[in-house]
Formats: structure tokens, C-alpha cells, sequence
């Protein structure tokens, strides 16, 4: 049976080709067209910090990432809406995909309270009083204008107990129940189900079946690099990957590192967020073809060579490794500037890299030659 939703136009996702578990093909959507394998930078604060609009386009990106938790305190949804949404806002006018809040309301926000009908918090900014419930997280998705909305969901960090890892996705399911009927049907955006369920595979198993009956538009892996080893994170990829419809994107959230990004795709992921690249970036280090370099190291003081001559990126190409180690030791801003656009045309040149692999059926040699040339650095 072909749900009929799959290939309206408003949001058509299309596989191309397959390559074992992984997948490469296209999310079609009024917005533009989102190729998958898919990294999304990472704009919190309607800002892909210290990257133009322009520059994060031109890398390959497709589709960034915004905060429902960031904006509705700062600039809040109904200023936004005036302002004409989130797109216009920030000068962005591909997919914004925006995460629900609950995950940043937990680890920023200070006396959070979770109970049946929602969070209560308070601001990180300025101690204001919050409440946010499933709808109230829709209804402020719609206000900035998302085209890719997120479930309110609670993610249990690791190591935790059974019990409370079991309430916690008991209670996501309710909230995803809660989140369809509020969005209700919006041709063109997207209402994404997350599963939770810890590292118990029964419970991940048990999430995936009750979102998959919601028959949502995609489907996110949350509750993962959460402090758990890599090993668990992939096993856990791989209880939920059956069990998820193979015609809807799915989206491995907040994840991560080159070698987790290419070992989650080998495992049938389409989308990825992560700060992993702006945050590096602002902290002096380099992700590159020679592996992640640490340009605060002294070692670099007189090394004339660029991070990567024969990257397409002028940050990666144009400048001195001693140059960039001055700047990072200098606190130049232009020290995070380039280095946040090396790491960004990184990743992305690494998704582009995967996609082309599965259209060719090597995506294990890709990955092979991937981790050989991190290793040639290394030695
Ligand atoms: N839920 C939501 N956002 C998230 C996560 C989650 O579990 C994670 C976990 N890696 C990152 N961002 N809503």
C-alpha cells in the first residue's frame, strides 16, 4: 500500500538509490528540495552562528535547523510572525526545519518541570517564567514558520533507569498524539514523530510502531549522544531502522561526529543536525580530510601549509595553518569565521561525498578511504 501522502507534491520524499541499509534521494518541498543524505547546520538563534545566509547555501546546504526554545524567548513567535517569520527574518529562504523545544528546555533552562500536559521553565536568558505544551510548541513552530516541525518529546540523558527511560517515551507517544492533531494538516510542512526509548531495545521497538501508526510525514531518532558509547547508538539505529515506514525520511537528531554521521547513513539515516562543526569551529578546531586538527596547538605557529589545498572552500584553501593558529590564539573573530566555514564545507562535502557513493553501490570503500586518510594524518 502507498500512502497517498508520499507523493503529493507539497512533501515528496524519493529514493534514487540504494546501498545496503543507506538511501540517497531527495525530499521535495515547496521551499526547495532537500537532498539526502542531509547534515543541517545549525541556526539556534536564527543566525548559523558566524556563516552568512549566502556562504551556508553555497556549501550545499539545503535545509537548516532553528529553536523553538532560543526564539520563543528571543525575539519570541508573535514578534516573528509580524516580522514576517523565521525565513525572511534571518534571509534564509530554503527548508527550516525547527526542533519542538523540549530537548533544549532540559539542558538550558533553569527549575524545569515536566508533568503530563507539558514543561515548565525558566528562561535562561533572563529568569522569565515559561509553560510549554505539545500544541503551544506547534502553534509557535507555525508562528516562525517552520516548514519541518518536531514533536514535543522528553529525552531520558544515558545512563538512566529503565522506569524512567519508559515513562519518558510512554509520555513522547502522548505528545506526538497531541502534536498530529494540533498541526492537523498543513500541505507543504511536515510534522516529524521522535522516537525516544533509551538503550532498551524493546522500548525503542515498541516507540517506533506507535509514531509509524500516526502515519507522520518522517520520523527522528532522538534519546541518542547522550552520553552513551558509539557502539550503543548504532545498535540502537539499528533496533528502530525496520521498524520504521522505508519511504519516510528519517532523522538522527543531534548527531554528530564525520565517523557517527557515515556509520548512521551505512545504517539508513537520511537527515542530521549537530553544533558539532559551528561549535568546533568557534573553539579552534578544524574538521578535515587530514582528520580534526586543534589549531590552538603551538605546533602550528609556523606551518605555512593551508588546512586543505585541494578543498573547494577558500577557508580551507587560502589561509595558513599558522595564520589560523594566530587568529585562534589571538581570539580573533575571524578566527571562527573561517574555521566554522572550513568545518561546515567539511561536513557537507562529506554528505555529498556519501550520496554519490550510494549512487555508485561503494559506500563502504567510501567510508574505508574516508578513515584512511584521518589515519595518514594521524601517524
Ligand atoms: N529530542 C529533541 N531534540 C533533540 C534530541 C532529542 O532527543 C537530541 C538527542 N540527541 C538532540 N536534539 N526534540
Amino acid at each position: 500500500m502507498t500512502d497517498p501522502r508520499s507523493t503529493s507534491p507539497d512533501f515528496n520524499f524519493a529514493i534514487h538509490a540504494r546501498d545496503g541499509q543507506a538511501r540517497t534521494g531527495a525530499i521535495a518541498m515547496p521551499r526547495g528540495t532537500i537532498r539526502t543524505p542531509a547534515f543541517m547546520p545549525v541556526g539556534t538563534a536564527a543566525t548559523v552562528k558566524a556563516m552568512y545566509p549566502e556562504q551556508v547555501r553555497e556549501l550545499g546546504a539545503d535545509v537548516v535547523l532553528g529553536n523553538t526554545y532560543h526564539l520563543m524567548l528571543r525575539p519570541g513567535p508573535e514578534r516573528m510572525e509580524r516580522l514576517g517569520g523565521l525565513h525572511k527574518f534571518m534571509r534564509w529562504d530554503g527548508p527550516i526545519l525547527t526542533d519542538s523545544g523540549g530537548f533544549q528546555v532540559m539542558s538550558l533552562s533553569a527549575l524545569r518541570k515536566i508533568d503530563e500536559d507539558g514543561v515548565t521553565f525558566r528562561s535562561h536568558v533572563d529568569g522569565s517564567a515559561h509553560r510549554m505544551s505539545p500544541e503551544r510548541s506547534i502553534e509557535i513552530q507555525g508562528l516562525l514558520g517552520s516548514d519541518i516541525q518536531m514533536q514535543l518529546d522528553e529525552c531520558v540523558r544515558l545512563p538512566a533507569e529503565r522506569p524512567a527511560i519508559e515513562k519518558a517515551m510512554h509520555l513522547s507517544l502522548r505528545w506526538a498524539e497531541r502534536c498530529r492533531v494540533a498541526f492537523g494538516e498543513q500541505p507543504g510542512k511536515a510534522l516529524f514523530g521522535i522516537v525516544q526509548g533509551g538503550d532498551v531495545p524493546e522500548l525503542r521497538v515498541e516507540s517506533a510502531r506507535a509514531l509509524t501508526d500516526l502515519g507522520l510525514k518522517g520520523y527522528a531518532i532522538g534519546g541518542l549522544a547522550v552520553g552513551e558509547p558509539q557502539a550503543v547508538m548504532l545498535a540502537m539505529i539499528e533496533t528502530v531502522e525496520p521498524h520504521l515506514p522505508a519511504d519516510k525520511p528519517r532523522y538522527l537528531m543531534g548527531v554528530g561526529t564525520p565517523d557517527d554521521l557515515m556509520q548512521s547513513v551505512l545504517r539508513g539515516i537520511d537527515m542530521f543536525d549537530c553544533v558539532m562543526p559551528t561549535r568546533a569551529g568557534r573553539h579552534g578546531l578544524a574538521y578535515t580530510r587530514h582528520g580534526r586538527i586543534n589549531l590552538r596547538n603551538a605546533r602550528h605557529a609556523e606551518d605555512v601549509r593551508p588546512l586543505d589545498e585541494a578543498s573547494d572552500c577558500p577557508a580551507a584553501r587560502d589561509y595558513s595553518r599558522a595564520y589560523l593558529h594566530h587568529l585562534v590564539r589571538s581570539d580573533e573573530i575571524l578566527g571562527m569565521m573561517l574555521l566554522t566555514w572550513n568545518n561546515l564545507a567539511y561536513y557537507q562535502a562529506l554528505m555529498a561525498g556519501m550520496r554519490a557513493a550510494i549512487a555508485e553501490g561503494r559506500l563502504v570503500d567510501f567510508v574505508g578511504e574516508t578513515k584512511e586518510g584521518w589515519a595518514r594524518a594521524e601517524a
